[in-house]
C-alpha cells in the first residue's frame, strides 16, 4: 500500500508528532463507538444522555448509563492500536497524545503524555463545587458531594459544556507545533476537537471509513487502528 510507505516516511521524518484519537481506537477492545453500528447512542440520541440538561432532568438514568459504560470499560483491555502509540511516544522527542475518549485505555496501555479533552469516566466530580475523586465504585445512584451535598456526576465533558481549559490550550499548541498530526478512529464530527485538524500542517488519518476530512488530509489510510497503526513505525 503506497500510502502506508508515504505515511511511514512522513512520521519517521517528523520530530514533533501529535495524535488525536476517538472511539474507533477502543472499538477493537470491545467498547462500542458512538456513531457506529451498535453504537453507544443507538437507542438514545447523544442529546438525551451526555448533556447537563439530561442529568438535571433524570440524574439516575444518566448515572446508570455511565455505570454500564464503566462496566464495559473495566472488562476491556488496551489493543494493538493503543500499544502502538506507546511505542511511537518512545520514538519521538516531542509527542502529545490528545484523546476524545474517556475510557482510560491509553493510560492502561502505558502512554505518558495524554491530554483528555473530553474528561475521564473514572473521575466522579461534584455538579456544583470543585470536589472530585477517582472513582471505581458502582453505587447505583449518583452519590452526594461530601463537601456541599450536591449530586456527584461523571467527570466527563457533556455537549454544551466547555472543554478543560489547560488540556485544550495544550492540545492546540501541540497540534500547531507538530510536523504531523496523526488522527485515528474519530468521525471528526464533534467540535471543537475536530477543529484541531484545521490547525495541523500535515494530517495522516486512520479510519475504517471515510470522514468529512478524508479528502482534505495529506494521507487517508483505510483500515482498523489495530492493524494499520503498528505498521506506521
Ligand atoms: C461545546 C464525552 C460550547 C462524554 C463527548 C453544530 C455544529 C457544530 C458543533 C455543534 C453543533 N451543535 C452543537 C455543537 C457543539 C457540540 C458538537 O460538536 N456537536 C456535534 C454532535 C455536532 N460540541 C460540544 O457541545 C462541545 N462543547 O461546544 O461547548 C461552549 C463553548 C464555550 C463555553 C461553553 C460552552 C463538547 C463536546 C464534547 C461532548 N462529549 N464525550 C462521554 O463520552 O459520554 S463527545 C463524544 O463524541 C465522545 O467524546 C467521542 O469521542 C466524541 C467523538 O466521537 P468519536 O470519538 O469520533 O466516535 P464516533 O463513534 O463518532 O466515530 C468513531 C470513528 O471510528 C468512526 O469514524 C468509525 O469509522 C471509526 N472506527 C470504528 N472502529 C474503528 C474505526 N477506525 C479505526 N479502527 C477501528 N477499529
Ligand atoms: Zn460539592
Amino acid at each position: 500500500m503506497l500510502e502506508i510507505a508515504e505515511a511511514r516516511a512522513r512520521l519517521s521524518a517528523a520530530s514533533a508528532v501529535a495524535v488525536l484519537t476517538g472511539a474507533g481506537i477502543s472499538a477493537e477492545s470491545g467498547i462500542p463507538t458512538f456513531r457506529g453500528p451498535g453504537g453507544l447512542w443507538r437507542n438514545l440520541r447523544p442529546e438525551d444522555l451526555a448533556t447537563p440538561e439530561a442529568f438535571e432532568r433524570d440524574p439516575q438514568m444518566v448515572w446508570e448509563w455511565y455505570l454500564w459504560r464503566r462496566g464495559l470499560i473495566a472488562a476491556a483491555t488496551p489493543n494493538a492500536g493503543h500499544r502502538s502509540l506507546v511505542a511511537l511516544e518512545q520514538l519521538k522527542s516531542r509527542f502529545t497524545l490528545i484523546t476524545q475518549n474517556v475510557d482510560g485505555l491509553h493510560d492502561r496501555a502505558g502512554s505518558q503524555k495524554i491530554l483528555k479533552i473530553h474528561g475521564d469516566i473514572w473521575i466522579t466530580r461534584c455538579s456544583e463545587c470543585p470536589y472530585q475523586r477517582r472513582d471505581r465504585s458502582t453505587t447505583e445512584a449518583p452519590p452526594s458531594c461530601p463537601e456541599c451535598g450536591a449530586l456527584l456526576r461523571p467527570g466527563v465533558v457533556w455537549f454544551g459544556e466547555s472543554l478543560p481549559r489547560i488540556a485544550w490550550d495544550e492540545a492546540e499548541r501541540a497540534v500547531s507545533q507538530a510536523d504531523v498530526l496523526l488522527v485515528a478512529g474519530t468521525s471528526a464530527t464533534v467540535y471543537p476537537a475536530a477543529g484541531l485538524l484545521h490547525l495541523a500542517r500535515c494530517v495522516i488519518e486512520v479510519n475504517q471509513e471515510e470522514t468529512p476530512f478524508s479528502h482534505r488530509v495529506a494521507i487517508s489510510l483505510r483500515g482498523t487502528c489495530g492493524d494499520v497503526l503498528p505498521r506506521l513505525w
